[in-house]
Order: structure tokens, then C-alpha cells, then sequence
């Protein structure tokens, strides 16, 4: 498999975490979003949306983390990211799209960028935006943690779940944005617990062969 991603995109980071779990090796193809190379012709024709990460196999293309991710549930089911119940795995869901849909594109590249372009936006207003979409996300993701009697140590239960894959990059962006983590002491250990694995220790951003 080839990883077409960049080391500090939070999707890309999602991504490599799942494929870790699931004990899969792939070829890191680096996309520099710094040189404007995802909206280049050349990534266009893997992602004619011009977004990272884009995942290829046996030269078929695989886009959008949610799909590539449900796709690798379905094609290596071991270990699991989803729990087998509907309940169970409407739940995990449920966190992860809070993540996926609700403050991770918000916070996009292209967003951020298009705030500075067209509004003017300097680096403490960009920080403001993005810390309030992501305190948004993280306030209700706090909630429904306490609110679960059966948690453990993940966002579901006592084993990584497709739930974690989305929080703990997301959190690594957070820091990015210089948010203060200590407003959700159960999100930050959720995050803590992740980086005890070395999926997710090997996936960070920092460790990636274009990190600089
Ligand atoms: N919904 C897409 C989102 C992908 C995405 O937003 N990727 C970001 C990096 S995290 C990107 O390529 N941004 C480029 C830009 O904003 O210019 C997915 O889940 O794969």
C-alpha cells in the first residue's frame, strides 16, 4: 500500500494510526502541503480534491479518511476497531464523526488560510477560531465520556476503538493551536492512554520521515 499524506495533517495522522492497528506496512509517499503540492496537477489526478491523505492499493485509489478507514475495517476485521454490538458501534461513530465532522474541518488548512486571505485574520485570531470550535467539540466530547458508566481507559471500553483514531490527533492538533487541555481532564487521558500504544507513539506527526 501506498500512504499519499504529510506528516502534520491531522486526517493523514488518523489514517496512519488505523493502519498501524491493524499491523498493515505501507510505502510513506510525503505530500507538502508547505510547497502547496496537494493542489498541484500532479496529486490532483490521486485526489482531484486536492486533500490529503489518499491511500493506493493494487493502483486503485482510496479517498476520505471515513471510507478508507470503514474500508479497512471490512478488509482486515483484526483487531477490531468497531465493538460488534449496533449500540456499540453506533456510539464509536457517533465520537468520531464529532471529531471528523464537527471541529476537524473547521480547522482545515484551506479554511484558515482563506480567513487570513479574505478577513485578514492574524496568527492570535486564527488561534481564537480555532480553539472555540475545538473547545465546542471537546466540551460535549467531555460530557458524553463522564456521562458513559461503562468507559474505560478509550473513548469505548478498554481497547482502541475507531473513536481513539479520530481524538488523538485531533488532540495533537489542539496542542498545535496552543490550546489548554486541562479544561477536559477525561479527553487528555483518553490521549494519554493512546500514546501508551505504539501505533499511535509511531503515527505522530514528529516521527514522520517529513517532519521538520
Ligand atoms: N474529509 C477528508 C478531509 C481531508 C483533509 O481535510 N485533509 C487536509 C489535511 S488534514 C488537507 O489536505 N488540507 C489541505 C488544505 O487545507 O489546503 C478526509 O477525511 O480524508
Amino acid at each position: 500500500m501506498k500512504l499519499h499524506n504529510f506528516f502534520r495533517s491531522g486526517t493523514s495522522h488518523r489514517l496512519r494510526i488505523a493502519l498501524k492497528l491493524k499491523g498493515l506496512d505501507y510505502r510513506y509517499i510525503p505530500v507538502d502541503l508547505r510547497t502547496e503540492e496537494h493542489a498541484g496537477a500532479a496529486y490532483r489526478k490521486i485526489n482531484p480534491q486536492g486533500l490529503v491523505p489518499a491511500l493506493e492499493q493494487d493502483g486503485k485509489i482510496l479517498l476520505q479518511t471515513p471510507a478508507i478507514i470503514e474500508w479497512l475495517e471490512e478488509r482486515y476485521p483484526t483487531p477490531a476497531l468497531l465493538p460488534r454490538d449496533p449500540d456499540g458501534r453506533a456510539r464509536v461513530r457517533a465520537l468520531a464523526a464529532l471529531v471528523g465532522c464537527d471541529i476537524h474541518p473547521l480547522n482545515n488548512r484551506r479554511v484558515l488560510e482563506y480567513l487570513r486571505a479574505q478577513f485578514g485574520c492574524d496568527d492570535a485570531a486564527i488561534e481564537a477560531w480555532s480553539a472555540t470550535w475545538i473547545g465546542a467539540g471537546f466540551d460535549a466530547l467531555e460530557a458524553l465520556l463522564a456521562a458513559d458508566p461503562a468507559r474505560g481507559r478509550f473513548c469505548y471500553g478498554d481497547a482502541p476503538t475507531l473513536a481513539d483514531v479520530y481524538l488523538a490527533p485531533q488532540v495533537e492538533s489542539a496542542r498545535r493551536f496552543k490550546v489548554d487541555m486541562s479544561r477536559w481532564p477525561l479527553v487528555a487521558a483518553v490521549d494519554r492512554a493512546c500514546a501508551d500504544i505504539e501505533a499511535f507513539a509511531t503515527a505522530a506527526p514528529a516521527l514522520q520521515p517529513d517532519a521538520s
